[in-house]
């Protein structure tokens, strides 16, 4: 048995002190994240090259010695290797061709068709199996399919998920189709992922608060317990991550209904709320609010106590309720893992 902490709390071990990482810890409040990024030219680049992406995996380790790290790529990847075009416009964001139609969806390539283009994202897994420190575990991710889905489907970030919501409704076949066809290539992404070093995955499912009722049990329950299930049965001691962001009253039975070994948990809702609710059928990972790194003082050190102490009678990863902004301050990171670890 291992004793690495993150691994020990998704077994359901409660840890005196919780252990620690944080989304997007590798990102754009880091200077060396900055200086790496423009070593590699832009950020599409810094994810295909294996070097430079495991790179800037390790800088946040090093700097805060948190207890996992995240394989840097990005869950737009997947779209593009199943043959949709991605860019990122400066300043703005992702952008990816449309898919709207029957005959959009049937040029799809296939999931077992993806990998020469994700090649270099197990290459980066490798390399992170190999160089990090021995206490720290290494974290592999995919997005959720109505994420990604709602990503292809519009080409781009909406605040709604208006377009993917339209489809769905307009033409059912080929929204589910689409969903079908993400969730069958996650599972062999994920899959690679593991054979190549990731110890733990995380499925984000940053847009699962906009489907509500049947279509949340459809589309956000039922396509993750699929890659959940495919991927325990070809990786039984695997423990998985699912965070159905904004889920609400979602997040009650989430872990039991997909299978997941931890719910992460935004901060739209209260660390007691969660305790309550969701800790008591196992470990969550979460929830403090992303704005205490930018805003920093006394209430961000209240605030993260606060979330350590209404999680410590269960098994539980700290962590924020969503990524970290390019606007925080690092040290502001700082305090809250002194807060945590209690120096
Ligand atoms: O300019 C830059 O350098 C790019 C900013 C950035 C970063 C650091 C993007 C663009 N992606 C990433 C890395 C990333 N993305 C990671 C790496 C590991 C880490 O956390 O350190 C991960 C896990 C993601 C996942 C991701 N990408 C999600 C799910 C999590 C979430 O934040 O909700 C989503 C929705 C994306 C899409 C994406 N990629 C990048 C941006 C700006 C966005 C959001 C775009 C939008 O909705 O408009």
């Amino acid at each position: 048995m291992t004793d690495k902490t993150i691994l020990r709390a998704l077994r359901g071990e409660v840890l005196p002190t919780p252990p620690i990482w944080m989304m997007r810890q590798a990102g754009r409040y880091l200077p060396e994240y900055r200086a790496t990024r423009a070593q590699a030219g832009d950020f599409l680049s810094l994810c295909y090259n294996s070097e430079l992406a495991a790179e800037v995996t390790l800088q946040p380790i090093r700097r805060y010695g948190f207890d996992a790290a995240i394989l840097f790529a990005d869950i737009l990847l997947l779209p593009q290797a199943l043959g949709a075009k991605l860019w990122f416009e400066n300043g703005e964001g992702p952008r990816l061709s449309t898919l709207t139609t029957p005959a959009e969806l049937a040029g799809l390539r296939g999931k077992d068709d993806i990998h020469d283009t994700l090649a270099p994202i197990y290459e980066t897994v490798k390399i992170l199996a190999r160089e990090l420190p021995r206490e720290t575990t290494l974290i592999g991710f995919a997005g959720a399919p109505w994420t990604v889905a709602s990503y292809m489907i519009a080409g781009r970030g909406t605040p709604d998920q208006g377009p993917a919501h339209a489809l769905k409704s307009a033409d059912r076949a080929t929204f589910s189709g689409l969903i079908d066809v993400i969730t069958d290539a996650t599972v062999e992404y994920l899959s690679m992922q593991v054979k190549a070093g990731a110890e733990v995955v995380k499925l984000f499912d940053s847009w699962a608060g906009s489907l509500k009722g049947q279509d949340f049990t459809d589309f956000a329950v039922k396509p993750a317990a699929k890659i959940i299930a495919a991927l325990k049965a070809r990786h039984p001691d695997l423990p998985i991550i699912a965070f159905p962001r904004e889920a609400g009253d979602g997040y009650i039975g989430f872990a039991q209904a997909t299978g997941a070994d931890c719910v992460a948990i935004d901060n739209s809702v209260s660390p007691e709320w969660a305790a309550e609710k969701v800790q008591v059928t196992g470990c969550v990972q979460g929830n403090l609010s992303p704005t205490h790194m930018v805003t920093g003082g006394t209430d961000l050190v209240r605030e993260t106590r606060r979330v350590v102490d209404a999680f410590a009678k269960g098994p539980h990863i700290f962590n924020l309720g969503h990524g970290i902004t390019p606007d925080a301050s690092p040290d502001n990171v700082t305090r809250m893992i002194e807060a945590v670890r209690g120096a």
